[in-house]
């Protein structure tokens, strides 16, 4: 029995050694002191010791118990310890580091200037309507009264689809107006802005895709006055009360008369210099009455209604809104250039 006991001593001080955490020793604990454990076998077995021998092996036993509960104790306070120790490096926070900032992003100038002319024309009681990018030629040139062999039908000018040149991808957002003349009886109030694609090579004015807003009112009695009045005021809005805008004749297919629409360069207040290359006025953007070809061949009797449009290119706003020389920065996505707008 005394080698036995010397056994277990020796044993479950090397398990409590090698135990890793908490779970483990509470294993070792039960396997050696348990009520089936090694330590309780043996004594069990006191009974058939001589009388002689009992007290010494009695307390032989009871000496082992005792050590391996003071190595279990110690070793079960080294590990929670160390298990506090990690704890407390792992969970450390250190409040005087920076915190983390959070990078904010902001609106594109692009976006700005297309929802502060969304803004203005909702305000005068426009709805917003929009159409497909991928667009029929009919609805893009036919119903606006542009003639075949106009330069615009040009392979050279437009982005085919299909080789039966019955599909593109749109030059202007006037389908969209068209679409909405078929659909709803006038009266018609509203803008549409949206992206457009031409064959240019992009350079600092120009690009293949890009950005337009036009406007269409149709109703009893619209003259050129309801598009000068509507016109002044989009641009005093835009850019500022004291804009004076002025009215030039002009040509489009679908609407007769047409007009250019220019503001005055806030600069020199029309004595031309740098910023408006010496023309004294800045062009933005053109209008006109609807031909009444495009209103009848929508299903609107121009004896009836009469109506006005516009169209202007976004990108023209943003840049002269924001003194911006070149077209490609609006299109780079360059944190540097973009994050001036938040
Ligand atoms: C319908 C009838 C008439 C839209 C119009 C313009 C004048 C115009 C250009 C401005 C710069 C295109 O982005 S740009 O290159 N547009 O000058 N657009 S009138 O007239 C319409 C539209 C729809 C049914």
């Amino acid at each position: 029995m005394k080698n036995k006991l010397e056994e277990i001593r020796a044993k479950s001080l090397a398990a409590i050694e090698e135990a890793l955490d908490p779970g483990a020793l509470d294993a070792v604990r039960v396997q050696y002191l348990g009520k089936k454990g090694s330590l309780s076998a043996v004594l069990k077995q006191l009974g058939s010791v001589s009388p002689e021998e009992r007290p010494a092996m009695g307390q032989l036993a009871n000496e082992v118990r005792a050590k391996i509960e003071a190595a279990l104790n110690e070793r079960g306070k080294a590990l929670q310890d160390a298990l506090l120790e990690r704890k407390l490096r792992e969970e450390t926070l250190d409040v005087t580091i920076p915190g983390k900032s959070v990078e904010t992003g902001a609106k594109h100038p692009l976006q700005i200037v297309w929802d502060e002319c969304v803004d203005i024309f909702v305000g005068m009681g426009f709805q917003v309507a929009e159409g497909p990018e991928v667009e029929l030629s009919t609805y893009d040139f036919d119903k606006l009264n542009i003639p075949e062999g106009h330069t615009v039908r040009e392979w050279t000018d437009t982005f085919y689809i299909t080789e039966d040149e019955k599909v593109h991808l749109r030059c202007q957002t006037s389908p969209v107006q068209v679409r909405v003349m078929e659909q709803q009886k006038p009266p018609i109030r509203i803008i549409s802005p949206g992206r457009v694609y031409r064959k240019d090579e992009i350079d600092a004015t120009h690009s293949p895709m890009f950005h337009q807003l036009e406007g269409l009112v149709v109703d009893k009695g619209i003259t050129m006055g309801d598009l000068k009045g509507c016109l002044d005021v989009m641009l005093k809005r835009l850019y500022g009360p004291e804009t004076v805008t002025r009215f030039r004749p002009h040509h489009f297919p679908f609407t007769e008369p047409s007009c250019e629409v220019d503001i005055q360069c806030f600069e020199c207040h029309g004595a031309g210099c740098r910023v408006c290359k010496g023309e004294g006025w800045i062009e933005l953007l053109g209008a006109g009455m609807v031909h009444p070809k495009v209103l009848s061949g929508c299903g609107i009797d121009p004896d009836e209604y009469s109506g006005f449009a516009f169209g202007v290119g976004l990108e023209r706003l943003v840049m002269r809104r924001f003194s911006i020389s070149d077209l490609r920065l609006l299109f780079d996505n360059d944190v540097r250039f973009l994050r001036q707008f938040s």
